[in-house]
């Protein structure tokens, strides 16, 4: 007989999340291995321009972007926290390697998985690039990695993934960074800016069904790892875009009144007809935003960049 080990963190913010009102689930629980093969097909989608705008991005600046991280070709450690599948950021190391610069890559993400994944794509397509991929909450593995070098260090959270905080949370989290860099290191974030309504929803609401999936992928990850028994076909997927507050928010609707138990504690939730659970944000920013936030974070914006169309922002600062 197999024992399942349950994680306590994901039980109890289940249950703090669905019993509330209104109900929430939080999104940094999408990416089992699952709701990360499917996140990997949402990015691939044409809706969902982000990715392609931060590519573009980083295709025609790459120039412009080792001359902000290392203007006088001096040694340095990228740390990408949540590299994923690391796509993006091999266009800039590719060019940062051809240039002949004193690179190393440090990707951090929480699925050991993507980590090999990762690890066997870098090596194939860049053999003479450094790289040590760290599987693990970011901040654990950063104080880990606390060890003393002369090399610059530029993190990067990339693909508008700040986007997924609220204002607090985000603020809380880039301090938080700030605290593993020194007043040389330097910090490239990704920012989806604010755009037409007609561009933004469609990359939240598809037709293929993905981000639908996506979101029901978190009840199907509760009714296997907590024992409930969520029926997916009683829930709707529903997004929405606030074009003044530049919030896009994704939802679970119960389409029936209705039970659920967590056969790990043996509790019932209840759900009303037509009833919520709050599932994402996904944050639009302006600059005035990415401002504000830099400066309650601690930081200063040093440098900016956007693709052609103006869709996405990647911002680089400093600590104040
Ligand atoms: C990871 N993050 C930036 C994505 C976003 O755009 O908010 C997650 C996502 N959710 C639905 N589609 C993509």
């Amino acid at each position: 007989m197999t024992v399942k080990t349950i994680d306590k963190q994901l039980l109890a913010d289940v249950v703090q999340g669905l019993t509330c009102s209104p109900k929430y689930l939080e999104s940094k629980y999408f990416y089992d291995d699952e709701g990360s093969r499917i996140f990997q097909q949402i990015m691939q989608m044409p809706e969902y321009y982000l990715t392609n705008c931060e590519y573009e991005i980083f295709d025609r600046k790459a120039d412009e972007i080792l001359d902000w991280f290392a203007p006088n070709k001096e040694p340095i450690d990228i740390i990408e926290l949540g590299a994923g599948d690391g796509y993006k950021t091999r266009v800039l190391l590719e060019h940062f390697i051809s240039k002949s610069a004193d690179v190393r890559y440090l990707p951090v993400d929480i699925s050991e998985e993507a980590n090999r994944r990762l690890l066997s794509a870098t090596k194939k397509a860049l053999p003479e690039l450094y790289i040590k991929p760290y599987t693990g909450d970011f901040f654990e593995v950063l104080s880990g990695l606390q060890v003393l070098n002369n090399r610059r260090k530029i993190f990067l959270f990339l693909g508008s993934s700040i986007g997924n905080f609220d204002k607090a949370s985000a603020v809380k989290f880039f301090k938080h960074i700030g605290q593993f860099m020194s007043a040389n290191d330097l910090l490239l974030v990704g920012f989806d800016l604010k755009k037409d309504p007609g561009i933004v929803l469609p990359a939240y609401d598809d037709p293929h069904g993905y981000t639908a999936a996506f979101n029901l992928n978190l009840l199907k990850r509760i009714n296997r790892e907590l024992d409930a028994d969520f029926n997916l076909e009683d829930f709707k997927h529903y997004a929405t875009y606030n074009p003044i507050s530049g919030e896009a928010k994704s939802y679970l609707i119960s389409l029936k009144a209705q039970k659920v138990n967590i056969g790990v504690t043996g509790q019932t939730l209840f759900f009303d007809l037509w009833e919520p659970i709050f599932m994402e944000i996904s944050q639009k920013y302006d600059s005035e935003m990415i401002q504000s936030l830099a400066r309650d974070s601690g930081f200063s914006v040093v440098h900016s960049v956007d693709d052609q169309k103006h869709y996405f922002r990647n911002s680089l600062w400093k600590k104040i």
